[in-house]
């Protein structure tokens, strides 16, 4: 989406919900990096579900999939304009703009209990630093909810840091994950979700990095022959709102928005699992070449030994909280792996 469109699109849309108001129904806007039928799809589905049921119909809920309204990046921005009011920001892309997001991209941080990963993120002393971090920038963090394990689709087997030599991975916009790559050995190139199947069919990529469900989705696996799991990272992401918004509410609107978020929880949870493993299974049917490489324990090894350096660089590009949230985090995980079984 260019400026023009955006501006028109920005417009429309204000005169829209003034329209609406008048006649007494508000309208909520709901954006996501993700398309129709994605898991944020489900968030938001949820969510609608949810606030629709409890204004008795007042309040009504759009949601714009991935591809209607722009990349990751624009749809933070509209939230940031009011021109929508929530969307799901991806620490992979929202890292630019709030460094110390960028720990949820640190390789081997996470438990491999993901169970324990949702306990530390929902209730978490790092996620009420990001409460903060998210208030200095005039947004608001509603949640953070994991959407499953990062898998490497590739043109080739990856079992070795070696392996990536003269490798070009995709990765999200974030300077860590950049980092990241470089640091395994791969020519990590940054590119917008929606270029990555382009990318993938003429060459200007080896490879990506993105939950099952999203490979599937997205078709990644047409284009890709090996589907390799290294346990390295979760993807996470953010449901978020903005300041502005938020004073325009009533104690009672604000209420119901975060009854919501704490209901979608585990709703949210299950869903992850089971699309993940739903749809890994329908990659199969699908194209059953596709090659499945789990990663050994020593052949993970040699990826976390390379990653550990990454730590010291989320500090130093990871924005002054960065070690206050890193602390924080790993005690949460701690904290969540004695209360999950
Ligand atoms: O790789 C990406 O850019 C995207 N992947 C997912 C699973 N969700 C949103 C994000 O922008």
């Amino acid at each position: 989406m260019n400026f023009f469109s955006s501006l028109l699109f920005i417009i429309l849309l204000t005169l829209s919900s003034c329209n609406i108001n008048d006649s007494k129904e508000i309208i909520w806007r709901v954006a996501l990096e993700e398309i129709q039928g994605s898991l944020q799809d489900q968030y938001a589905q949820e969510f609608k579900k949810i606030i629709e049921k409890k204004s008795k119909g007042k309040i009504k809920v759009l949601i714009y999939p991935y591809g209607t309204l722009g990349t990751s990046d624009q749809i933070t921005e509209l939230v940031a304009t009011g021109a929508i009011q929530f969307t799901m920001a991806s620490p992979g892309h929202l890292g630019k703009i709030i460094p110390e997001l960028q720990i949820f991209l640190l390789h081997y941080l996470f438990s491999s209990n993901n169970k324990i990963n949702q306990h530390a993120l929902d209730h978490g002393q790092a996620t009420e630093i990001f409460k903060k971090l998210y208030r200095e920038k005039g947004f608001h963090l509603l949640s953070f909810y994991p959407e499953g394990w990062q898998v490497w689709s590739t043109k080739k087997p990856i079992t070795k840091p070696e392996d990536f030599k003269g490798f070009k991975m995709r990765v999200m916009t974030s300077p860590l994950l950049l980092k990241t790559y470089k640091a395994y050995g791969a020519l990590a190139v940054p590119m917008p979700y929606g270029e990555i199947y382009s990318g993938l069919q003429l060459n200007m990529i080896d490879g990506q990095v993105n939950p099952v469900f999203a490979i599937e989705e997205m078709s990644f696996y047409e284009v890709t022959d090996y589907l390799i799991f290294p346990q390295s990272s979760q993807f996470i992401t953010s449901f978020m709102t903005s300041q502005s918004f938020l004073k325009r509410l009533d104690e009672k609107q604000i209420g119901w928005i975060q009854s919501s978020v704490s209901e979608i929880s585990d709703f949210i949870f299950e869903k992850q699992k089971e699309y993940n493993q739903d749809r890994l299974r329908i990659i199969q049917e699908k194209k059953p070449d596709i090659k499945l490489i789990k990663l050994s324990t020593k052949q993970k090894q040699a990826f976390e030994t390379k990653s550990k350096a990454l730590r010291k660089v989320y500090l130093k590009i990871g924005g002054s909280k960065a070690y206050e949230v890193l602390e924080a985090f790993k005690k949460d995980l701690e904290i969540a792996s004695k209360l999950i079984i």
